[in-house]
């Protein structure tokens, strides 16, 4: 089964954030720049130029490393702000192509032309159309990759990176270019997958054709995905958030093995409830309704909802969350789901005289259960927050959480 074929663009800017600073600074053209921790603060590197990534300085790589490594790099706190007016003029302009589009990060959006371009000929002009759109009105640069499925389109928007365009129109040329790739080059492929796969002998995209089998019987429902995308299959819809269509915000993750660690599903409920708060504050979706779902181990499925939340801040959508699976029953989980609904035009929150009041103590809360967060996995999610939250990133954080907390239990005597 192979679905519909559409026509699918996929942009993604380059060098994000630094980009930004250079455009609005450009003594610093052609230098080494690096957005994130500065070099005698604790943290990491956001992101940083390309020339920076030529010493080898990476994303999520600790500050200190990148200092090392490149002394001489121009060092920027990141101005979050400023980024997010630049993302709002840039899903603008890449909307107005599509009927419909999934803005899955700040810099980066998943656009649905299958109607509007009408054929590939059309779709690569209209990619190259919003390159040169994004250069001239935004002063900035862009990767696109124009193809049949969304797996295809990211996979071609990485290929000609920095400034790049690349089309994949079939799944023979998707199975043709990837099959020597790693893995890890295939959608939903984190570390730990790829680690299993590298067992069974698998490292490539056509060895997990080779061993379809194999990959099914140790996978189960996610090798037969595995194998699909292997053969260039991918049936996921662009998905739209109109928000005068949203009735609900949610988010969703199926872990990679069944978790029973419920100090675990609890901090997995706040990143999901951060989710939610971000993609719903984004399209100025406000509700009052909260919702839990979990799926456990012999795949039954419970939701709960509450409405009558005093806001919608991530906190109080997590604390809601927690009160209601606290009176389910602790059997293991295969999927936890947080979401959002009951919209209204306005803020559900009160206003108060000072509306600033209010802000201050959820933000507080939030960064208190955070910071223990941090100790406890051993990851800066306070500092990662924007990044983490990004769709395909989050698998990849439950799944490093989830083995801290293995190590952490194990040592213990799981007595935690
Ligand atoms: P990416 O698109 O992954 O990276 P990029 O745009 O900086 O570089 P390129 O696409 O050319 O490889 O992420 C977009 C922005 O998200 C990035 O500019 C900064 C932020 N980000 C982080 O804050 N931390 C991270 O670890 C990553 C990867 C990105
Ligand atoms: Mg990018």
């Amino acid at each position: 089964m192979t679905g519909r074929d559409r026509i699918i663009i996929h942009v993604d800017m380059d060098a994000f954030y630094a980009s930004v600073e250079i455009r609005d600074n450009p003594a610093l053209k052609g230098k080494p720049v690096i957005i994130g921790a500065l070099p005698d603060q604790r943290g990491v590197v956001s992101t940083c130029s390309y020339e920076a990534r030529s010493f080898g300085v990476r994303s999520g790589m600790n500050i200190k490393e990148a200092y090392r490594l490149c002394p001489q790099g121009v060092y920027i706190h990141p101005d979050f702000e400023k980024y997010k007016a630049v993302s709002e003029q840039l899903h603008g302009i890449w909307d107005s192509y599509a009927t419909v589009s999934e803005p899955i990060a700040f810099d980066e959006s998943f656009l649905d032309v299958t109607a509007t371009a009408g054929n590939f000929d059309r779709a690569a002009e209209m990619a190259r159309e919003i390159k040169r759109r994004t250069r001239e009105e935004v002063g900035l640069t862009c990767s696109v990759g124009v193809a049949y499925c969304m797996s295809a389109a990211k996979i071609a928007s990485e290929e000609m990176k920095p400034d790049g365009f690349f089309e994949i129109r079939t799944r023979e040329e998707f199975v043709e270019l990837m099959s020597g790739r790693e893995v890890r080059e295939l959608f939903s492929v984190g570390p730990r997958t790829a680690e299993r796969l590298n067992d069974l002998g698998i490292t490539t995209v056509s060895d997990i054709r080779d061993h379809a089998k194999d990959v099914v019987r140790a996978f189960g429902k996610h090798g037969s995905f595995l194998v699909g995308l292997a053969d260039g299959i991918d049936d996921r819809e662009v998905t739209p958030y109109r928000p005068e269509d949203a009735k609900s915000v949610s988010r969703e993750l199926t872990f990679q093995e069944d978790v029973s660690d419920y100090v675990l599903i609890r901090d997995v409920i706040l990143l999901l409830a951060l989710s939610v708060e971000e993609r719903a504050s984004r399209y100025g979706l406000h509700g009052n309704g909260i919702s839990v779902k979990i799926t456990y181990s012999d795949m039954k499925t419970i939701t709960r909802t509450r409405t009558g939340a005093s806001d919608d801040s991530a906190i109080t959508i997590a604390k809601e969350a927690w009160k209601m699976m606290e009176n389910l029953g602790k059997r293991p989980v295969r999927l936890i789901g947080v979401g959002v609904f009951n919209f209204a035009a306005k803020k559900v929150r009160q206003m108060t005289l000072d509306p600033e009041e209010e802000e201050i103590p959820a933000e507080e809360e939030l960064a208190y259960f955070l910071e223990k967060m941090h100790k406890r996995y051993r990851f800066d999610f306070a500092k990662n927050r924007e990044w983490m939250l990004r769709v395909d990133r989050m698998h990849g954080v439950a799944e490093h959480m989830r083995i801290q907390r293995n190590k952490t239990l194990s040592k213990h005597g799981h007595s935690q």
